[in-house]
């Protein structure tokens, strides 16, 4: 019968961080399961068993294993790297993002045995979250959680605190003129959300609604680097996703704040939906807002999107195909929003995966090329701290942010 995970284990390095990770895994190897939602290549259950029997040996990882548990976390990593990049994302099958996640695990557990500084254990763990599926009851989830109270704390280096390298004098925002200004509502009830805003689908900037969520006393870039510093995440480097030299990258978020925010290398958006299920510590300082209720789409379905970057970040004028609440937490925002009646005179891009997209640039409109950009009317804000804008499905928005800047938006149905 298999030996508890790491029983007779001599204390690694630091002993105490293993002993913690060890509580996390099944107390026998029998409780471990390798269970996959579909079918792999052959070859890739026995390394999986081969991994898991190291960590449950006599010996276990600790004991002198970690090296060949490394291996072996590696080759399932580069072996389910190829498949999961081999077409469209929606067409990976989730038994490889499992595969890829057990070698993220391996790959972890094998660091923190040998000793070695939790980091590159972390590192591993966000790869697996960003690009595997679930396994074991999000192992990986409640492993980082750990190894995150082990590390040590460094910031970017900048002045103190980071916000102060804002602009001692903010920029003016846009003139927004009387006739396009966004209505603006204090808490309205359900019933007057629904009838006036929700039902004619009319945009409206609410106020008083997330001034209790813990993101406004808390949140800051300081804070950030703090709950989230050293975790991978996906970053879009280039002003606007619609330029040629537009790109993605994983990065640290204190590489991002370091080199985007501080330093103002170039821009850089961390612009994603995974954050708050990547990072719940950020997750538990905001709610769904209430209204959402007025929709037909269980919470759950409900994509919560971080936009964290600095002062200049665009995003270009599209549409989306859900109701959204875009709630602004620091920094301000200038936003303009066209109908979707309007749509003919916005010139969407005409190919398909940017086809939500116009390709007129709101500002700075190039009326040769895009004549009928001038019929279009627009409402437009700039959404402060502590405003919610409420955006209805398919409806147009640009969005330029005015400082550095944290909001985070609710897509619901
Ligand atoms: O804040 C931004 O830059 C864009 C927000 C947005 O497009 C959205 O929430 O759908």
């Amino acid at each position: 019968m298999a030996a508890p995970v790491g029983a007779e284990a001599p204390a690694a390095g630091p002993g105490a961080l293993w002993a913690e990770v060890r509580a996390l895994l099944p107390g026998t190897e029998g409780e471990f399961t390798l269970a996959l939602s579909g079918e792999v290549d052959p070859c890739v259950r026995p390394l999986l068993r081969r991994a898991r029997g190291l960590l449950y040996g006599a010996e276990g990882p600790a004991g002198g294993e970690a090296a060949a548990l490394r291996r072996l976390g590696h080759v399932l990593r580069d072996y389910s790297w190829e498949k999961l990049n081999a077409g469209p994302w929606q067409e990976v099958s989730k038994a490889w993002r499992q595969v890829y996640t057990y070698g993220c695990l391996f790959g972890a557990l094998a660091e923190i045995s040998a000793g070695c500084p939790p980091v590159s254990a972390v590192r591993l763990c966000d790869m697996g979250l960003l690009m595997g599926a679930s396994v074991l009851d999000n192992v990986l989830g409640r492993l980082v959680r750990v190894l995150q109270q082990h590390l040590p704390r460094e910031r970017p280096a900048g002045p103190e605190p980071l916000l102060q390298k804002a602009r001692p004098e903010p920029r003016p925002a846009p003139a927004v003129r009387p006739e396009e200004e966004l209505p603006r509502l204090r808490c309205p009830s359900l019933e007057s959300f629904r009838d006036k805003h929700l039902i004619p689908q009319k945009p409206v900037v609410l106020e008083g609604i997330m001034d209790h969520w813990p993101c406004m006393r808390k949140w800051s870039v300081d804070y950030i680097c703090q709950v989230a510093g050293c975790r991978t995440v996906p970053v879009e480097l280039g002003s606007r996703y619609t330029d040629e030299e537009w790109s993605q990258k994983l990065m640290t978020v204190d590489d991002f704040i370091g080199q985007y925010i501080v330093n103002e290398k170039s821009m850089g958006y961390l612009a994603q939906h995974q954050l708050f299920d990547q990072i719940p510590e950020l997750k538990e300082d905001i709610s769904i807002p209430d209204y959402c209720c007025l929709g037909e789409g269980e919470e759950e379905h409900i994509t919560i999107n971080a936009w964290f970057g600095p002062e200049g970040t665009i995003s270009p004028l599209h549409q989306d195909p859900q109701q959204n609440f875009l709630a602004q937490v620091f920094g301000r925002k200038y936003i303009r929003l066209y109908s979707p009646q309007d749509s003919e005179n916005l010139y969407p891009h005409e190919s398909q995966i940017l086809h939500n997209t116009s390709q007129v640039d709101v500002e700075n409109p190039d009326l040769v090329k895009f004549p009928n950009f001038r019929k279009a009317a627009f409402q437009s804000c700039v959404l402060m701290p502590g405003q919610v804008l409420f955006i209805p499905v398919k409806y147009w928005h640009y969005v330029r942010s005015l400082d550095v800047s944290f909001s985070v938006s609710f897509w619901w149905s």
